[in-house]
């Protein structure tokens, strides 16, 4: 049986040959965006194509903006699946039901158009399948969703009345190939542009330019299908193309972004070039760039906006690089597809290298074991080639891009190795990855996705004894990992030391860099399932650094330090610091660097610059005295503060923007005085003890300094769990979420043994257990008072076998509402976790209740703060309050809804406000982890269950009216910029 064109496996007909891409050249062109007359059919055949030819009356359609995705404006609805397809597996052969949209355009030649030469029709991106007529004459098809197609169209262009038409089918053949984690999101997504082509113009061109380190020279020959000159006034160039010149330059790195502006003349065209000069290349096991390892501080990133999908505009793609260098990150995988080209001009100018990835995903075939996998069959490595040669003529030109990789979870076949050897003919300069075949035989470099910290620390060693010895030669990538889904991504200070010990290891890509959820009037953010999927993967779509509305996650903050390009050690005893330079290229003369003594909550009692060479050398070190801490009262504590601005005009940020710090103790926690000595006394309602009246008969704390407690404090062990705690089907070791769920941890019973009144203290005796097991908590709640103060001791003594690590451990209470904004002295002030705390700094924080909340787009476990001495909850900012001192420190979260409540919602609207504030006050928290998609919690972050004692001490905090309010906190997350 013959296949339509949709459903064969051949890339499409008609189209031109893949050439570099440019934006401008002198030559003419005229955009095609805009409203488009649209027109939905539920079949490829349910219409027939006569609206493509002359005089078709579409003016009873609808219309759609291009760029755009049909289903992001109304007409049908995303789909979210992971690695499933969301259609039988049936290669080549798709579903009748396929959403087909009709697109047409009716145009004009502006007036300057030129009367002589040809012209070009580009699309930079369709997904998945398209067929295309200008003025009644049928163009061709393509599929190669995120790859451009261009078609001659010169011969059939008219001053007026155009009418270009296209036909969009959701599924093809090509579908298959694209089966990337994300939203299935039909569409003319990327640009429409006519360009005009001069006699003479330029074709195709490949800018070659590298940079020799030991003689500081860089060698620059332009490939061009077409005669013609290059030049670049600034080192003098003046060549023909094709021919090799050497020059004295500066290299082009992610760091030092030099860019040399020239210009390719045709006879008829003049094209701008951006010209970055650099060496890519493998020595002795490590990558290296210009003579010097690289170390990746990198991110996967998706194109994605909440409300146009992946119809991104320049802005948002320039939002997205200066987020990203201002949090330290030096490295794009563009997982899993060529980006919009745009993009890679910002890497090329502001300084990212660049992984980038064909558009090529064929994971759904590991649901049968790879069975007929396209990769591993000839009939589809045509598709396979062209898809190769798309991206890599495409992008041939970008200084950014270092690496070809072949595309994502597609396992192992002939087809790859053919795009592989291609690329290699193709192009010498560059090094080529690929994750999914351990054997490495197509490939530059070691590469794994969600490899834990032992697995990464013996890779180090070159001791990955598994697989094939040539492959313990190569370099390694962790081309994913850190699962920043929900609440995290832990332990990523220890991946970074992994890196920095280990000369192979050279970094990685966090998975990933935006949360896709979608804009949505009911929901908020939208995830798999909200818009009535059969098939879906819910949430685990939204697993970024950002929020859909690129607002930084405290993740991303914890990133930032723990890639941070500046290292301060502090030594005590010598009262010196050690700056290490962590950069790979730049010195550090862009940085300004301040030194600070912060004496408990008040400002800086001193502060001043610090001298740290500005030529200190990437790797280098040096030590610098410090000026002696102020004098420090018995009950005050001093930190050390480093910091690191930018303080130098730059693209990519402001001045003062903080780069690196660090923060030191210089002297311990004073103690906390005791609050005893007063004797409970037995009224005939309550018992009072000091400003606390408790119920008799429950021992349990009625009012606090007058305050009637809509919630008593009590012990509490539950966090709703997060996408971390619960972990994936496919992850080894034990899912926590789901474990302390079956034992019933989020339905504890407390069981009242006693309430005893002594001379100097309440009493009250209690064992806290889930129903249905023999393990439980024997927990004692010792009140005592000073007559102003009330101290609460919890000591804990677990019952039975634990077997698994507790969520929390703790008490919660309630405040009435409007207590509903909280000062604290301790980490902040964004949420930190045992495992990523990288971001907290001690200090005094300030900031209302409901700003303390993380709104992850599945609500979560969030908004603890770490290493908290004390915290008040206020009636307004300089309102009466309680106040709340920890011994030891404790981790402190406030919110106006319970744990309950968070646990019940799918998403952040279903959370509103309540009348209690409730609040947290942690001895223990669990680590978060990355098992989402990767290793679980390290050991050393995990909270067991084991004999414990904390103390809170309660105090009134008078109003201080007078006291000018503190500015308030930014919201969590911009905090760091
Ligand atoms: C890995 C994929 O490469 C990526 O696209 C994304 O799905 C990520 O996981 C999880 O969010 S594949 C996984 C099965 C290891």
């Amino acid at each position: 049986m013959e296949l339509p064109y949709l459903e064969d496996v051949s890339p499409g007909t008609g189209s031109l040959p893949p050439r570099a891409w440019y934006a401008r050249s002198d030559a003419t062109s005229l955009s095609l965006n805009g409203s488009w007359r649209f027109r939905l059919s539920p079949t490829a055949d349910a219409a027939d194509d006569s609206f493509a030819s002359d005089g078709y009356d579409a003016g009873a359609w609808d219309t759609v903006a291009v760029p755009g995705h049909w289903v992001m404006q109304g007409h049908g609805a995303p789909i979210y699946t992971n690695m499933v397809y969301p259609f039988p597996v049936d290669p080549p052969r798709v579903p009748t039901e396929n959403p087909t949209g009709d697109h047409l355009r009716t145009f004009d030649l502006p007036d300057d158009w030129p009367a002589t030469g040809g012209g070009t029709l580009r699309f930079d991106g369709v997904e998945s399948c398209a067929r295309v007529w200008l003025n009644g004459t049928e163009l061709g098809e393509f599929k190669g969703s995120r790859l451009p197609h261009e078609f001659a169209v010169g011969h059939l262009l008219k001053p007026s009345g155009n009418v270009l038409a296209v036909r969009v089918h959701q599924w093809s053949s090509g579908s298959y190939l694209e089966d990337q984690d994300q939203w299935w999101l039909p569409g003319i997504f990327r640009d429409v542009t006519l360009l005009h082509r001069p006699e003479g113009c330029a074709l195709d061109f490949f800018t070659h330019a590298s940079y020799d380190h030991r003689s500081g020279t860089g060698t620059l020959r332009v490939d061009s299908d077409v005669d013609g000159r290059v030049t670049v006034p600034e080192l003098g160039v003046d060549v023909a193309a094709g021919e090799s010149v050497t020059v004295a330059v500066e290299p082009w790195t992610a760091e030092t972004p030099r860019l040399y502006d020239g210009v390719l003349a045709t006879a008829g065209e003049r094209v701008p070039l951006r010209i970055g000069f650099r060496t890519v290349a493998v020595e002795d096991g490590v990558i290296k760039v210009n003579g010097r390892r690289i170390l990746f501080r990198g991110v996967n990133r998706h194109e994605f906006h909440p409300e146009t999908g992946r119809a991104l505009d320049r802005d948002t793609m320039r939002t997205d690089v200066l987020l990203m260098k201002q949090h330290n990150i030096n490295a794009v995988r563009t997982s899993h597809y060529p980006p919009h080209p745009a993009f890679l001009d910002l890497c090329d100018e502001l300084g990212l290298w660049v992984i980038d990835e064909c558009d090529l995903e064929t994971h759904g075939f590991t649901e049968q074991g790879w069975r007929d996998n396209p990769v591993d069959d000839d009939r589809w490595t045509p598709a396979l080639l062209d898809r190769a040669a798309r991206m890599v003529e495409r992008d041939k030109n970008h200084a950014s891009v270092i690496i070809w990789s072949l595309g994502n979870e597609c396992g192992t076949g002939r087809g790859l190795t053919a795009m592989a050897r291609w690329i290699r003919a193709r192009d010498t300069g560059r090094l080529i990855h690929y994750e999914g075949d351990p054997s490495c035989a197509d490939t530059d470099m070691y590469s794994r996705m969600y490899a834990d910290h032992a697995e990464v620390e013996r890779i180090g060693h070159r001791a990955d004894t598994e697989g094939p010895e040539s492959r313990r030669q190569l370099p390694f990538i962790l081309c994913e990992y850190g699962h920043a889904m929900g609440n995290g991504p832990g332990g990523l200070s220890e991946y970074q030391e992994l890196f920095d010990a280990h000369e192979r290891n050279q970094g990685g890509f966090i998975w990933e860099w935006i949360d896709h959820g979608i804009k949505h009037p009911e929901f908020g953010y939208a995830y798999g399932g909200d818009f009535g999927e059969e098939l879906h993967d819910g949430n685990f779509v939204c697993d970024g650094l950002v929020f859909p509305d690129r607002l930084p996650s405290p993740g991303l903050d914890a990133y930032k330090r723990v890639i941070q390009p500046v290292r301060f050690a502090y030594d005590e005893d010598a009262g010196t610091v050690r700056i290490t330079n962590l950069h790979d290229f730049a010195d550090l003369s862009h940085l300004s660097f301040e030194w600070a003594y912060h004496v408990d909550d008040e400002a800086a009692s001193e502060a001043g610059e610090l001298a740290v060479p500005p030529g200190l050398g990437p790797g280098e070190s040096v030590d610098l005295k410090l000026p002696d801490p102020p004098p420090t009262s018995r009950d005050a504590e001093t930190f050390l503060h480093l910091t690191a601005m930018v303080g130098v005009k730059t693209n990519w940020t402001k001045l003062d923007h903080g780069v690196a710090r660090a923060q030191f103790a210089v002297t311990p926690r004073p103690a906390v005085r005791p609050a005893t000595g007063e004797r409970p006394s037995q009224g005939a309602e309550f018992i009072t003890l000091g400003p606390g009246t408790f119920d008799p008969r429950t021992g349990e704390l009625r009012t606090l300094n007058g305050i009637p407690l809509p919630g008593a404090p009590r012990l509490d062990i539950w966090r709703a769990p997060t996408d971390n705690d619960n972990g994936a089907s496919w992850q080894g070791g034990q899912r926590n979420g789901l474990v302390w769920r079956e034992l019933g941890l989020h339905r504890m019973q407390h069981r009242l043994d006693a309430v005893e009144l002594t001379d100097d203290a309440l009493t009250v005796r209690t064992r806290v257990a889930p129903a249905a097991r023999d393990i439980g908590l024997r927990t004692v709640y010792r009140w005592t008072s000073d007559g102003s103060q009330l101290r609460l001791t919890v000591s804990v003594t677990p019952e039975g076998e634990w077997t698994v690590p507790l969520p929390r451990l703790g008490i919660r209470l309630g405040l009435p509402a409007a207590y509903g904004y909280a000062h604290w002295f301790g980490g902040g002030n964004g949420e930190a976790y045992p495992d990523t705390a990288a971001a907290s700094g001690i200090g005094r924080h300030f900031m209302p209740v409901d700003r303390m909340q993380t709104p992850y787009v599945r609500p979560q476990e969030n908004g603890a703060r770490a290493d908290v001495r004390w915290a008040e909850l206020r009636a307004g900012f300089t309102g009466e309050g309680v106040r709340v001192v920890g011994e030891p420190a404790f981790w402190f979260t406030a919110r106006r809804w319970t744990t309950e409540q968070i646990d019940a919602a799918a998403h952040r609207t279903d959370l509103t406000p309540g009348d209690t504030v409730w609040v947290h006050l942690d001895h223990g928290q669990h680590g978060i982890g990355s098992q989402s998609c990767g290793p679980g919690v390290l050991p050393r972050y995990e909270l067991h269950a084991a004999p414990a004692e904390f103390a809170f001490t309660f105090s009134r905090r008078e109003a201080t009216p007078e006291e000018e309010p503190p500015p308030v906190a930014p919201p969590p997350g911009r905090s760091s910029l």
